[in-house]
Order: structure tokens, then C-alpha cells, then sequence
């Protein structure tokens, strides 16, 4: 008799390793911190794991700003760590604002997410 359970494994493993496509979009922020010095030029760059996805537009002169920009990508794994990064444009040197980062799980789901130097950074995403 043949067991049927290495192949009910194998088919496990298969679904849990399947690709998926990630669309992370709805990037908005609030109260993002002011320094004396420059206006709060907000801008977001969007990690899956180690690959750059990309960054949105900066937003210039606003602590509430939203960013219109869709990130797609096409082979994103359940719980692979999706990282965003929340920079303020200035002359020289941008500042990090602050990092969100959170594992993937199927579904669309809404975060908010607290910037470590203040401000609070909202998102959305699809995964599946
Ligand atoms: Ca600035």
C-alpha cells in the first residue's frame, strides 16, 4: 500500500511556497515631526525582503502627506518582511523618519504604523 502523505506534504509544501503578488498601495502619513531648520518633505521607500521596490514622489511642505504611487511585485512569499521606509527630503542629508516593517500574510490588510521620530505612517495591501 502507497501512502498518500508524502504527497499531501508535497502539495502543502508547494501551496506555502507559491508566489504571490504583492500590491502595496494607500501610502499616507500624519503629524510626520517638523524640524526647525526645513520644511517636512515626506517621502516612502518600499522594500519585499531585500528587493527594492521602489520609492514614491516626495511630498513637499506638508505633515500629512499622501503618496499616489502602487507597488507591485510578483514574486512575493507569505511571510516575507515587507519594509517602508519614511524619509523627510532635505538639502543634504534625508532624514529617516522612521521604519515599519511586518511580515506578509494572504489578504488585504490596513496598518498604521508609529515612526520612531515621530508621526504615524498608513498603508494598505494585497497579497494573494
Ligand atoms: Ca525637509
Amino acid at each position: 500500500m502507497v501512502s498518500i502523505f508524502p504527497v499531501a506534504l508535497l502539495v502543502l509544501c508547494a501551496l506555502s511556497l507559491a508566489q504571490a503578488q504583492l500590491r502595496l498601495f494607500n501610502l499616507r502619513a500624519s503629524n510626520l515631526p517638523s524640524d526647525l531648520l526645513s520644511t517636512v518633505d515626506g517621502y516612502v521607500k518600499v522594500f519585499c525582503g531585500a528587493t527594492s521596490l521602489g520609492k514614491t514622489a516626495v511630498r513637499k511642505d506638508t505633515a500629512n502627506p499622501w503618496w499616489e504611487e502602487e507597488f507591485n511585485y510578483f514574486h512575493a512569499l507569505e511571510n516575507d518582511e515587507v519594509t517602508l521606509e519614511v524619509y523627510d527630503a532635505d538639502l543634504l542629508f534625508d532624514d529617516l523618519v522612521g521604519v515599519c516593517q511586518r511580515q506578509l500574510q494572504p489578504g488585504t490588510h490596513q496598518h498604521d504604523c508609529f515612526l520612531k521620530k515621530g508621526g504615524t505612517l498608513h498603508y494598505s495591501y494585497t497579497l494573494g
